[in-house]
Parts: structure tokens; C-alpha cells; sequence
């Protein structure tokens, strides 16, 4: 899924900061009564006001609109991120309409526009779109929502048997898999390699200044994704990496070490 670039500057030697803002989490079926759903974007800048953006839900049926929100005078949290969602939902900030969030093959898309643009009925449009996610629940690709938000991938809330304890996050890589419902914080990191190199040390972690790696025998690949999948950084890496002129929140550190590669959290104060 291609992040979205609004603003981009080069800071530094091989450092890209990018304002971005994404569809990041989406929880259509809930348990029980389905009154727990939510969509959870996520801004690279923090406290990021959401004027001129509006929130398109689609109904895979007509390939057309049901609900559409409004996000003027709202904006992300501290920490980037914003919930639309049923009231129970944590830190939400717009409670959806009693339409909700259908359980799919539908679509939820992110617009630079107004409500006013989406009454119901309004077919699916690439226009001004910013991000857009296609979902189902086992349903068989809806060629006329992907067309119609240039999508590709179609993602199941049900991949993992569980639609309603499930909700699909976006990973590092842009794609969004199933796990449980992380409203207003962080997704869990569902893609990442399990592999490890034996020996490796990275340290300080929070890092500010210097990030220092112990157990490389030969020059290392440094990369680092935003949590939007966005990559930041690649660099070569032997005993340190300079990190001061990442912006603070958290990212994806992955080595690529003698054709083993090994992710993890790296946070940045
Ligand atoms: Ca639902
Ligand atoms: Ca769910
Ligand atoms: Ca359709
Ligand atoms: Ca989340």
C-alpha cells in the first residue's frame, strides 16, 4: 500500500521525514452485538488537525456510499493517532453513525474533501482520496471497490478464524494483517521476522543521539520503517548508527546481517 507523501524535506544524510496520514487500523466485526468497531488513522506528525478531511464508508453492494464523517476540528493525539468508533471504543473522538461499520467485502477511504461531497449512494472515487482499505470477512475480491479506490489487495478480518476478536492493523510494509484491536495505540507487529542474530546487542534503546550494535563480524544493512511502513533510513551499519535527527515516537529497526535479517522496536526520545 503507497503511503501517501503531503510534505516531504531531506534532513540529514539519507533521512526522509515524511507528514503522512493513514488508514491505520480498522475493526469492522466486533463481538457480540458488533458494537465495538472502530478505524483508527495515524499521522507521522504528532497533534496532525484533520481540517478538509473527510471519512467515506463504501458499501461493496453498489460500490457507493453509506456514511461519511466529517474530521474538520479534530486532529491526532500525541502520539499521531485519531479513532472514529462505537462510544465503548478507547480514546475514540467521532462515534459512528447507528450505520456502522459494515462487515465487508466494503471499504473505508479517507478523503481531502467534505461530507457534503459523499450523500449516500455516491459511487467509489479516486478524487482527492488519500488512503483507502478494502476488506471483507471470506468474501471473494470486490473488483468494483478495488477499481474504484485503486486497490489491489483486498484484506480479510477473518484470516485467522477470529473476524471479532480481530481487527486488521497496518504493518510496517504497508499491508494490514489480523490481531487484536490496539484503539489509539500502537498496532501489534504481526509481520516482522522472527529470526535472530546470535550474539547482537543494539543499545541504548530509547535511543536520542547514537544507537551502538555489539556482534556484527562484517558491515550490516540498517533500515528503519515508520510504523506506517514507510522507510526512513537505509544505511550501511558496522558498530553505530547516528538516530538524532529522527523525529521522537517509535519505529521499526531491521539488520541485515550476512543474509539474516532481524526487526525490532526501536524508540526514538
Ligand atoms: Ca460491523
Ligand atoms: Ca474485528
Ligand atoms: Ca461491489
Ligand atoms: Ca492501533
Amino acid at each position: 500500500m503507497k503511503p501517501i507523501y503531503i510534505l516531504f524535506t531531506f534532513v540529514g544524510v539519507g533521512f526522509l521525514n515524511a507528514q503522512t496520514l493513514v488508514i491505520n487500523e480498522i475493526d469492522p466485526d466486533s463481538p457480540g452485538a458488533d458494537t465495538a468497531e472502530f478505524i483508527e488513522l495515524y499521522s507521522s506528525t504528532p497533534n496532525l488537525a484533520l481540517d478538509g478531511y473527510a471519512l467515506v464508508l463504501f458499501n461493496g453492494g453498489g460500490d457507493a456510499s453509506y456514511a461519511a464523517y466529517d474530521l474538520d476540528g479534530q486532529s491526532t493525539d500525541a502520539n499521531g493517532y485519531f479513532v472514529i468508533g462505537d462510544s465503548g471504543v478507547v480514546g475514540v473522538s467521532i462515534t459512528l453513525l447507528s450505520s456502522g461499520i459494515q462487515n465487508g467485502a466494503d471499504a473505508v477511504a479517507l478523503y481531502k474533501s467534505n461530507k457534503s461531497d459523499f450523500p449516500a449512494d455516491t459511487q467509489v472515487t479516486t478524487a482527492n482520496l488519500i488512503d483507502a482499505v478494502v476488506y471483507d470477512s471470506d468474501d471473494a475480491d470486490d473488483t468494483g471497490l478495488l477499481t474504484g479506490l485503486g486497490k489491489t489487495v483486498q484484506y480479510n478480518e477473518n484470516a485467522s478464524s477470529d473476524a471479532a476478536n480481530h481487527s486488521l492493523q497496518r504493518q510496517s510494509d504497508g499491508s494490514f494483517k489480523t490481531g487484536t484491536p490496539s484503539p489509539n495505540t500502537a498496532n501489534a507487529v504481526l509481520s516482522i521476522a522472527t529470526t535472530e542474530i546470535s550474539g547482537l546487542r543494539i543499545y541504548p534503546n530509547p535511543a536520542s543521539q547514537m544507537l551502538y550494535v555489539e556482534g556484527l563480524t562484517q558491515t550490516a544493512t540498517a533500515r528503519i520503517y515508520a510504523l506506517t511502513g514507510q522507510r526512513i533510513l537505509t544505511k550501511p551499519i558496522r558498530h553505530s548508527l547516528d538516530v538524532s535527527h529522527l523525529t521522537t515516537g517509535i519505529y521499526m529497526l531491521s539488520l541485515t546481517h550476512k543474509g539474516t535479517t532481524t526487526t525490532q522496536k526501536l524508540i526514538k526520545k
